[in-house]
């Protein structure tokens, strides 16, 4: 049951310098990532620079204390334009926000830094963007996309309820966690002030705002691959995530 009350709105984001507008960027949060950051966005890259949009990636870098800024600078010369940002706020969803809510594109989205959903699911994201769909989500739990592995007994039993828990809050969605997710970017800029949600859990605010203001979501199955090198932690972010759905199911 969804039972998010309207909120207080979020001081509005400062902006910051713009970044020319192009027809897609994508966000990549970014802790700790200077191993896994650097293939994935040569894999980005490559593909973007044979598509016909033009594209620019953001890194979004919040917490490291490793050289992850340094990673995304030192790759050679980026065929696609790469930028570095910080954020000020703590946390995966916070460190989204401050992506999306500093672009201008009219497409724009976001993927994890371990690139665990293969960057080739974009062509399809952006055609059922291009056909009027407002939100493209990847799935690791729906037919045609690859089943993922066995995890930990903890991190298990942990996702099952967090899943069970997200599906009264979106009903219809059966996988709101997977790091590939893509919008029409004035829809999803204009929701963003009433997002609170900086942990894990910010999808499962920011999608029952764009379902609330009539947004469509269209589910995509993906080949997700289990990557080594997880940030998660199923104790402190398990608990975190279960306690930041309760928040949202209260509207806070
Ligand atoms: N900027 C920023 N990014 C973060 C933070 N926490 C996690 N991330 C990023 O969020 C993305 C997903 O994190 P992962 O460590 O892959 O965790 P996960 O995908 O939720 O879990 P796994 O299934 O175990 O991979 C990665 O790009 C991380 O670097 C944070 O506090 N700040
Ligand atoms: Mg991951």
């Amino acid at each position: 049951m969804l039972l998010l009350r309207p909120t207080a709105t979020r001081p509005a984001v400062s902006p910051g310098p713009r970044r020319p507008p192009v027809d897609l960027e994508i966000i990549v949060p970014a802790r700790d990532e200077e191993g896994r950051l650097p293939a994935t966005l040569e894999a980005l890259s490559n593909l973007l620079v044979a598509r016909p949009w033009s594209s620019a990636v953001v890194v979004v870098d919040n917490d490291s204390v490793d050289e992850t800024s340094q990673a995304c600078r030192t790759r050679g010369r980026p065929a696609i334009a790469t930028y570095v940002i910080g954020c000020s706020d703590h946390g995966k969803g916070a460190a989204v926000r401050r992506g999306l809510a500093t672009s201008t594109s009219r497409y724009t989205g976001f993927v994890d830094a371990d690139n665990a959903t293969p960057v080739g699911h974009l062509d399809q994201a952006m055609d059922l963007l291009a056909q009027g769909w407002d939100a493209v989500i990847g799935s690791r739990l729906v037919e045609g996309s690859r089943p993922p592995p066995r995890q930990s007994a903890l991190r298990q039993g942990g996702s099952w309820l967090f899943h069970r828990t997200a599906h009264r809050l979106l009903p219809g969605i059966a996988d709101s966690q997977c790091g590939f997710k893509f919008f029409d970017g004035a829809l999803v800029r204009s929701v963003l002030p009433r997002c609170r949600i900086d942990g894990f859990s910010f999808d499962v605010e920011l999608l029952s705002l764009i379902a609330r203001a009539g947004g469509r979501i269209a589910e995509i199955p993906v080949d997700w691959s289990d990557m080594p090198g997880s940030t998660f932690s199923a104790r402190r972010d398990g608990l975190r995530s279960m306690a930041d759905l309760y928040r949202i199911s209260l509207g806070r």
